[in-house]
């Protein structure tokens, strides 16, 4: 039986109910059957009660807009099928242990050598640790989960006013990861906001929810004085002057995105970011306390990444390991992280410290500004492979 079929036959009473223009969407979401596997799902809940059905089909609906956020509330059944991954790149969540001895480092612990020791061998080792004591307020990492939560709660058409899938926006809203590239998408939503220096970009924030500017002014500050310090040990790690990073960083951009993973109906099915390493200096994750997801690569295994109280996920790039890490989705729970990104000035030339190669001919990489690299990253596919490997000496 065709959905008009079924739609005029059994609901015909409950149609009335809806006004024309009501009509006129689940028209319309009969007409995208096809394109969209979801639907006759939602039709078949039509019996059950109109006015659920009326709210997914208002949900449906905007899913069906060019934009196709997911952080719509609509509980899927099915997984989409532009989500779906081909078998061998799925993640294979049954083979995936836990992260047993993930570093944890405690910046407060008063000895500095200890630190840098600690550090050193983290990056070496894994490529990312653990920060605990790290000097950011447990209630600005509280409130900055919790506005998050608020802002993916918000309804569709104040969120989508933020909509864009431009990369070069400082300010925006998107989904997956670069959904025009891409052929597959990823179970996620993010906001990415540009965040230094704040007075020129908090202007273009989001002004809901309406404690949103401070919080995340507030959130970003701490942050980025904790990654300038991890910067300094970084640097002191390497055998180099403690300010070497940041100097030849220059100003040093930061970025954040914050992710929604939405509740996935098959999560065994996707990601809600595949495999990759980030394109910038450093990383600073704060992971939702209750669902976990970020998973790293260690000798070809991936392992998962419990939350840890109040820590903070920090992973390096350089010398030291870029850790290949990706983000897996709970069949029953949303999950927030969010990520902030330090990243080298646009003009900085990122080349090898001639302290740390004896001669330019070592150089795996060859010099390049950090605009380059960047515009580079954003070109092509998030789990195309690391894109540092195209800066590579032949
Ligand atoms: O959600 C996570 O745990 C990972 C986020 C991430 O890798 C990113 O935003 O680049």
């Amino acid at each position: 039986m065709n959905q008009t079929a079924f739609l005029t036959s059994n609901q015909s009473s409950d149609l009335k109910l809806l006004s024309a223009n009501e009509l006129h969407i689940v028209q319309d979401l009969i007409k995208k059957e096809k394109q969209f596997g979801t639907l006759s799902k939602l039709t078949q809940s039509f019996p059950i009660r109109v006015d659920l059905a009326k709210r997914q089909c208002f949900q449906e609906y905007y899913h069906s807009m060019e934009t196709q956020l997911i952080s719509s509330g609509f509980r899927y059944s099915t997984l989409p099928p532009s989500y779906v991954r081909p078998v061998p790149d799925r993640p294979k969540l049954l083979e995936v242990t836990d992260y047993h001895n993930a570093p944890i480092i405690d910046l407060g612990c008063g000895d500095r050598k200890f630190i840098v020791q600690q550090i050193a061998q983290a990056c070496q080792q894994y490529g990312f640790f653990q920060v605990i004591n790290h000097g950011v307020a447990r209630e600005t990492m509280e409130k900055m989960l919790e506005v998050a939560n608020e802002f993916f709660g918000l309804p569709m058409e104040e969120k989508m006013k933020l909509y864009s899938n431009d990369p070069s926006k400082t300010t925006r809203l998107s989904t997956s990861s670069n959904i025009q590239k891409e052929k597959i998408h990823n179970w996620r939503d993010y906001l990415r906001l540009h965040c230094y220096p704040l007075d020129k970009y908090t202007k273009e924030w989001p002004i809901n929810p309406p404690s949103f500017k401070e919080i995340v002014s507030n959130y970003c500050s701490e942050i980025r004085q904790l990654g300038l310090r991890l910067q300094e040990a970084i640097s002191e790690s390497l055998g180099l002057d403690k300010d070497y990073i940041n100097n030849c960083l220059g100003e040093q951009g930061q970025h954040m995105a914050i992710n929604y993973y939405p509740p996935c109906p098959e999560p065994e099915l996707t990601y809600g970011l595949p495999a990759h390493t980030d394109p910038n200096t450093l990383t600073i994750l704060l992971q939702d306390m209750q669902v976990t997801g970020l998973q790293l690569l260690k000798n070809g295994k991936w392992l998962a990444v419990k939350p840890f109280p109040n820590a903070f996920v920090a992973l390096s790039n350089s010398k030291y390991k870029s850790t290949w890490h990706r983000a897996v989705v709970n069949a029953h729970k949303a999950r927030i992280s969010v990520a902030s990104f330090l990243c080298p000035s646009n003009t900085a030339l990122i080349k090898a410290p001639k302290e740390l190669i004896e001669d330019e001919s070592q150089a795996i990489y060859r010099d390049y500004t950090y605009a380059e690299y960047y515009n580079k990253f954003w070109s092509r596919n998030l789990d195309q492979g690391h894109c540092l490997e195209l800066f590579k000496n032949i």
